[in-house]
């Protein structure tokens, strides 16, 4: 069984992060460590939260880790609580990935022309390094323009945004998926892995979401460590995320903060079976 560790905070409530990670990834069967950047009471969408930095306790995790002598298939990384944890996360990639573990970022930094709370400027300035390191990045449009550098727009036309994958691709990441493009009717992702561009596309559903972004980004990855081809992984994520957003928007009793990702996990385990 491949095992692979999941650097995110942990928000108790407001499914994202660790708490989406750790049960999509154990349910495409690859043992899923998550390592804590941060434990909030709730994610930064909220009006308020409680937020406790873990970034002391990083580093004593890491030593554990070498002294046990543990080490990963590969290497995910999400929201990251501060400037100085993106200095662990590289070294952490350095010292417990296995020779050849590939390596995801989704640069977790906000979602419709909005950075969240606590996201700064420079911080998107050093995760670009992170991302030039990595085999797989995930960024939503948002996060697309902040890597680039340029300012945040909405009608693009699929040659925008092939120019952007491409440019995204050149400053490093082996292959770049920008995820939530809107058109029309239609939401899905387009990606270019190096050797061309995929496009997955499904019908919109008439409801916002939040966490939408590390649903998508949980089971593509899975399905990479599944060894699923790169358009195939491409097509499961964008298939348990709709199935995901289908079952919230079904919800009476929805809630504005998460997705009811557990309802469409029996969909995930058959895609990844098939
Ligand atoms: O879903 C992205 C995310 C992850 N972690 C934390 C967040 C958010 C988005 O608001 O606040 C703590």
């Amino acid at each position: 069984m491949k095992r692979i560790a999941t650097i995110q905070d942990f928000s108790c409530v407001g499914r994202c992060s660790l708490s989406v990670a750790l049960p999509i990834i154990s349910a495409a069967g690859i043992e899923c460590c998550g390592v804590p950047t941060a434990a909030l009471s709730n994610h930064t969408g909220f009006s308020t939260y409680y937020n406790r930095d873990l970034t002391d306790d990083l580093h004593n995790f890491g030593s554990k880790f070498s002294e046990l002598g543990i080490t990963f298939d590969a290497i995910y990384t999400g929201y990251i609580a501060s400037i100085e944890q993106m200095d662990f996360v590289e070294d952490f990639i350095n010292r417990f990935g296995r020779d050849g573990a590939p390596v995801f970022v989704d640069p977790v930094m906000g979602d419709n022309g909005m950075l969240y709370s606590q996201i700064t400027a420079d911080y998107a300035q050093k995760i670009r390094r992170l991302c030039a390191r990595a085999d797989v990045i995930t960024p939503n449009l948002t996060e697309a323009f902040l890597l680039l550098g340029e300012d945040y727009r909405e009608s693009l036309s699929d040659s925008d945004i092939c120019e952007m994958l491409k440019k995204l691709a050149d400053t490093g990441a082996g292959a770049v998926v920008i995820t939530g493009i809107s058109k029309g009717s239609q939401i899905g992702c387009s990606a270019y892995d190096g050797a061309g561009f995929h496009h997955v596309f499904t019908e919109k559903q008439d409801l916002f979401c939040m966490g939408t972004g590390d649903i998508f980004s949980s089971a593509m990855l899975a399905a990479l460590v599944r060894e699923k081809p790169f358009p195939r992984a491409l097509d499961i994520a964008v298939r348990f995320t709709e199935e995901a957003v289908k079952k919230t928007a079904a919800d009476p009793d929805r809630r504005f903060y998460g997705v009811n990702f557990e309802q469409a996990l029996p969909t995930l385990i058959r895609l990844m079976e098939e």
